[in-house]
Parts: structure tokens; C-alpha cells; sequence
């Protein structure tokens, strides 16, 4: 079991007072507080070992060089990667699935392919497949959610008759930041790779809040996020499987990721080189490296526990408030809970709980196909990590009553 508590010590931003009141930080799927540990640790690196890496053969760059590939090496550990040679560091979840849709997606992709994804998906697991599929002449196809609330998650009755032999790739999230379901991940690689269809996993929201094996999951590619995971903004990951990067083309040009240049044509490096091309950022790519050794102090079944268990607690919590709609399943989730209300505007629920100390997001959350799907222009979410209590939750509750009083809505 998790101590919030003592938790709460380990990151400097919790202890502040906004408007007057202490901070409640429910707005952690979009992005979580950094432990003292993590910053210390990019604070070290630029006050002692900051150079280029993999460029210079002085000491600086040779530390440097060093952190970064260790860090690289920490990442495959915490996804249980077979080789550090399949993590490439991006900017964040975004840049890893553009990476998978321009690289893999323009060498692969023809008239008639069909890509599937979920209607739940994030934008970032949408726009790129619909970029690539005008340029190849694919099309997209989509796998439905279940209830008038998404309740009932996927809806996983339909996926044999989706996955036909058009299909080429079936890209999905591992938990939906607006409905908090975890999908079966590794059933529906399962079913994918007995197709030979190739996986995309998007785990924005889960590797943070859970064990993530990559190996187990027997995924092409898993995304993911810095700064999610008590990582610092502008580091993500692309995991790939060695043989998939090894066959794929380079998606950006530059220093680092050739092997051989001449005036008319080059010759690539292997992975992770070949998908990192200019200078990378070795410098949060080493504080993420803080963040697994964090997390895995932690223990990240103790963390999904925690999550999960302070959602349930909210959902039961808010399903007390009248006319809520809550979206997502009844009892197990993941640690976010969305929800709406028919006479309040979710950016006035957002502005009221922030003179209350309340972080909370309103909005669509990067799910618009989604909310339109569910009749809603957007919802307010409360999401939850490691230093969040239930007391935190009761002062959610009392501030919603207060705007819903506010509004004549209570
Ligand atoms: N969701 C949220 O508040 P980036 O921006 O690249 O770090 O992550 C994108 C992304 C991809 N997939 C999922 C499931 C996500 O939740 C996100 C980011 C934030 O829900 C910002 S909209």
C-alpha cells in the first residue's frame, strides 16, 4: 500500500497555497508532478555533465553519452524490452505514433489497407493515421465503445469481424484519458499478431500508473510519455520491436542517424539511431531515467492499486451529486473519472474548483469524435497518482456542491 503522505514530501509543487487554499492536484493524466528526486537529477546533469553526446571524446561528452545510453538502457528495463536498441527517445506519445504512421505507415501502406483504431482514441492516436492514410489511399476503420456512457468499454464482441485481411494495423490505447477504461491490451495484440496484423499501443495513460511488459503484451510498438510518469516535459518514448524498427526508413534527416552521407544519397544507422536524428534530449531522456527508478520504488502495482482504488472512491462519491453523468465503467478502472452535468458548463466547474485549490481539466480532452459519439461537447476529469488522498477527494466533492448551488443546479 501506497503512503500519500509521505509521498507528498518527495514533490516540492503539492506544498503551495492557490487562491488561499492548499493545492489539490486532480489533473495528473494531463500531465504529473516531478519528485524532488527527478529534478535534482536534470539540475545535476546540466551543472556537471551537459556536452553533446555521442560527438565528442572529451570527459563531458563521454559522461554525458554515457547517462543518456544508461538511461536508455533503465527505459527498456522498466517496459522489460529484450534490447535498449528498441527504445527510441521522442518528444512524447505524439511524436512516437507519428514516427510509427510516417516510418512504418508510408513503407507499408497501400490503396485498400485498412487501419484500425477504437473510438476511443486520443487525437494523437487519430490525426497521424488519417495524415497517412490520405497519403498511402488507406482507410481508417473503427472498432465502437458500449453505453450511452461508454460503460460498457470496448466492444469487444466486434473485433473478429473487424480484423479482416485488409487490415495491417490495429493501433488502440492501453486507458482512455476521458473514460479511465484499461483495455485488454494483450488479448487484442493476441488477436492482431494472429492476423499478422501489426500493433500500435498507446500508453500515455498507463505507464505511469501501471506494470507495463512489453514482452507480455507481445505489441509492435508501445508509446509513451516523459511526462506522465514523474518524467519532465519534452522526453516520450517509441518502443518497437528490433525486427519492425530494423526494416523501417528513417522518418527525419540529419546528424546522428547516418552511417555513410554523400552528396547524393546516404546510408542509415541501425535503430535506436536511425529514428533520432540532430542532437536528442539527452538531458530529460537521463531525469526520465530518475523517474522509472521512482516509480519502481514505488512498486507500480502498488501505484495502479492506489489509482484505481482513489477513482473508484471518487466515482462512488460523485455519483451522489445530482444530474452527474459519469462516463466509463462502474468499478475497475484506472486512476481518472470523467463526468458532466447537463445545466453546468464543465470550464465553469473547472473555474469554481480552481478558486477552491482544485486542478481539474474540462474539455474534450483530445477525444472530440469520441464526445460527439456521447452527446457531449466535453466533461470535467478528475485524475489521480501517487500523492492524492481521499481527503483531497472530499474537498472535490464539496466544491462541485458548491457550484452546483451556485448554478441552481443542486
Ligand atoms: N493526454 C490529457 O489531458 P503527449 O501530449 O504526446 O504527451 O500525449 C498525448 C496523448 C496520447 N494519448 C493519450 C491517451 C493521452 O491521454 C495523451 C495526452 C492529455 O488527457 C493531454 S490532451
Amino acid at each position: 500500500m501506497l503512503d500519500p503522505q509521505k509521498i507528498r514530501a518527495d514533490f516540492p509543487a503539492l506544498h503551495q497555497l492557490v487562491h488561499g487554499k492548499p493545492l489539490v492536484y486532480l489533473d495528473n493524466a494531463a500531465t504529473a508532478q516531478k519528485p524532488q528526486i527527478v529534478i535534482d537529477t536534470l539540475s545535476h546533469f546540466y551543472e556537471r555533465d551537459n556536452s553533446n553526446v555521442h560527438r565528442g571524446l572529451h570527459a563531458l561528452s563521454m559522461r554525458a553519452t554515457d547517462a543518456y545510453e544508461s538511461a536508455r538502457s533503465r527505459v527498456a528495463k522498466f517496459i522489460n524490452a529484450a534490447d535498449p536498441a528498441e527504445i527510441i527517445f521522442t518528444r512524447g506519445t505524439t511524436e512516437s505514433i507519428n514516427l510509427v504512421a510516417a516510418s512504418w505507415g508510408s513503407a507499408n501502406l497501400k490503396p485498400g489497407d485498412v487501419i484500425l483504431l477504437t473510438e476511443m482514441e486520443h487525437h494523437s492516436n487519430l490525426v497521424p493515421w488519417q495524415l497517412i492514410a490520405k497519403r498511402t489511399g488507406a482507410t481508417l476503420r473503427y472498432l465502437p465503445v458500449i453505453g450511452a456512457d461508454a460503460e460498457g468499454g470496448l466492444d469487444l464482441t466486434r473485433l473478429d469481424s473487424l480484423l479482416t485481411p485488409e487490415v495491417k494495423l490495429f493501433a488502440f490505447t492501453h486507458v482512455s484519458n476521458s473514460l479511465g477504461v484499461v483495455n485488454p491490451a494483450a488479448e487484442l495484440c493476441a488477436k492482431a499478431r494472429a492476423r499478422g496484423i501489426i500493433t500500435v499501443v498507446d500508453g500515455a495513460q498507463s505507464i505511469g500508473h501501471m506494470p507495463v511488459d512489453v514482452r507480455a503484451l507481445d505489441c509492435d510498438f508501445y508509446a509513451f510519455s516523459g511526462h506522465k510518469m514523474a518524467g519532465v516535459t519534452g522526453i516520450g518514448v517509441l518502443y518497437g520491436r528490433r525486427a519492425m524498427l530494423d526494416a523501417m526508413p528513417p522518418w527525419q534527416g540529419g546528424g546522428g542517424m547516418i552511417s555513410n552521407v554523400d552528396f547524393f544519397e546516404s546510408r542509415w544507422k541501425p535503430a535506436p539511431e536511425r529514428f533520432e536524428a540532430g542532437t536528442p534530449n539527452f538531458a530529460d531522456a537521463v531525469a526520465l531515467g530518475a523517474a522509472c527508478d521512482y516509480l519502481d520504488v514505488l512498486g507500480r502495482e502498488a501505484i495502479a492499486q492506489h489509482d484505481g482504488a482513489l477513482a473508484c472512491l471518487a466515482f462512488e462519491k460523485l455519483s451522489e451529486l445530482p444530474g452527474i453523468r459519469l462516463l466509463g465503467p462502474r468499478g475497475a478502472r484506472s486512476g481518472l473519472v470523467s463526468f458532466a452535468f447537463a445545466e453546468v458548463h464543465a470550464h465553469d466547474i473547472v473555474t469554481f474548483a480552481d478558486e477552491d485549490g482544485v486542478a481539474l481539466r474540462g474539455g474534450h480532452h483530445c477525444n472530440q469524435p469520441l464526445m460527439r459519439k456521447l452527446g457531449l461537447t466535453g466533461t470535467t476529469r478528475a485524475s489521480f497518482y501517487v500523492y492524492n488522498t481521499a481527503e483531497e477527494i472530499d474537498v472535490l466533492v464539496a466544491s462541485l456542491r458548491r457550484t452546483l448551488k451556485f448554478f441552481g443546479a443542486a
